[in-house]
């Protein structure tokens, strides 16, 4: 009686996982972080700067105001860091209700190096 031979594979099994690494330690990178920054302008009422950031940012009254006024005198400040995601909505957010209340009122991101 004849049978055929059994061939499971080619390689030998060193030979197919030669292609695979090996981790030392998991990986664990973080997920990059992005910079929500507050542009100064010359019409936005300073009143509504400040409410802006105790809405969007959760700082109460005396921290919105401090920041509030670093962008009055400095042009430009930094008013959280998020996720990616978290900071684009923030920036909607912001952009959204400034524009719904007519101010010129300018956020942006920016990914932190
Ligand atoms: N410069 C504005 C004013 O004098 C106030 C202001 C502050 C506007 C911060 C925008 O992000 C801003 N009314």
């Amino acid at each position: 009686m004849m049978t055929a031979p059994l061939m499971m594979s080619d390689k030998d099994d060193d030979e197919s996982d030669a292609s695979i690494l090996v981790e030392t330690r998991p990986k664990t990178k973080r997920p990059p972080l992005y910079k929500v920054l507050l542009l100064n302008d010359d019409y936005t009422p300073m009143e509504f700067v400040v409410h802006v950031l105790e809405r969007f940012f959760g700082m109460n009254h005396a921290q919105a105001f401090e920041v509030m006024l670093t962008v009055h005198k400095k042009g430009v400040a930094v008013v959280g860091v998020f996720s990616h995601e978290i900071a684009e909505t923030k920036v909607g957010q912001v952009m959204d209700f400034a524009r719904r209340h007519q101010h010129p009122l300018q956020c942006t991101m920016e990914k932190e190096d």
